[in-house]
Formats: C-alpha cells, sequence, structure tokens
C-alpha cells in the first residue's frame, strides 16, 4: 500500500522479460547458463530480475536481490558468432561483466537493443 515517492526511484524506461546469460565477470570467462530474466532499463542501469514483482519489492525485502549494471562505457554489438540462438546480443561494462540478451521475436529484441544503444549513447563514457 505504500505509495514510493517519484523521486527515489530512477526513472524506467522500459521494462519486460527477456532471455539472458552472463557469460563473464569481471573480465573472468562464465559458464552460460540461459535463464529468463524480468529487465528493467533506467537512464544508467540495467536491473536483472528473476520475476517482475520482485522489483517493487526489492528495495524493501532482503533476499530478494537484482543484479546491478552500470551503463556509462558499456558497450553493446550484435552477437551472432556467440550462440546458436537468433536475436543475441551482448552488453559489455567497464567492469568486465558480459551478458548475452535473447528475444525469439524480433521486433521485441530489436526495440530491446535500440533503447540500449540510445541509452549507452546518452550518457558520459567514463
Ligand atoms: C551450453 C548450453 C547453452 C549453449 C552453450 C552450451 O551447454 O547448451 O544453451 O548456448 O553453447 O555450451 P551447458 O548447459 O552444458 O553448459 P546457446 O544456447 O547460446 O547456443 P556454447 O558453448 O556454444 O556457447
Amino acid at each position: 500500500k505504500d505509495v514510493i515517492p517519484p523521486l527515489e526511484q530512477p526513472m524506467v524506461e522500459k521494462e519486460g522479460y527477456l532471455q539472458r546469460a552472463k557469460i563473464a565477470d569481471g573480465g573472468k570467462k562464465l559458464r552460460k547458463n540461459w535463464s529468463t530474466s524480468w529487465i528493467v532499463l533506467s537512464s544508467r542501469k540495467i536491473e536483472f530480475y528473476k520475476e517482475a514483482k520482485q522489483q517493487v519489492t526489492s528495495n524493501m525485502k532482503a533476499g530478494h536481490k537484482s543484479e546491478s549494471v552500470d551503463l556509462c562505457g558499456a558497450h553493446i554489438e550484435w552477437a551472432k558468432e556467440k550462440s546458436s540462438r537468433k536475436n543475441v546480443f551482448q552488453i559489455t561494462t567497464v567492469s568486465g561483466n558480459e551478458f548475452l540478451l535473447q528475444s525469439d521475436i524480433d521486433f521485441i529484441i530489436l526495440d530491446w537493443f535500440q533503447a540500449i544503444k540510445n541509452t549507452i549513447d546518452r550518457l558520459p563514457k567514463d
């Protein structure tokens, strides 16, 4: 029932489900493991949640953690060669984290690619 004051959370630009695989952490390669993730894009970061409802509770409840990705200086590119799946792009952060995002639905992945690219292009590079 509590109303969250508007300034407490950054503006959400886009949110929805995509397939996600983290393939590197701090430059160290990880075993690829695809899973469905609720993706929240705001003005300078992306957050990954297991389910949509966690977004509401994450700031209040311990244990419902999301992974937060700083988009300053990040790179985004199509990554056809990194998966047998269609419609895969990669985000690489300054800290050396690498994520693959994927949807079977062409317009959904195109919308996400453009939205994230626009956000990155608007941010300072460092
Ligand atoms: C991986 C799993 C991934 C697959 C990956 C496999 O096997 O099948 O789905 O990636 O291929 O190694 P495991 O679960 O045993 O780790 P794609 O679905 O993106 O092709 P890769 O090694 O060619 O990346």
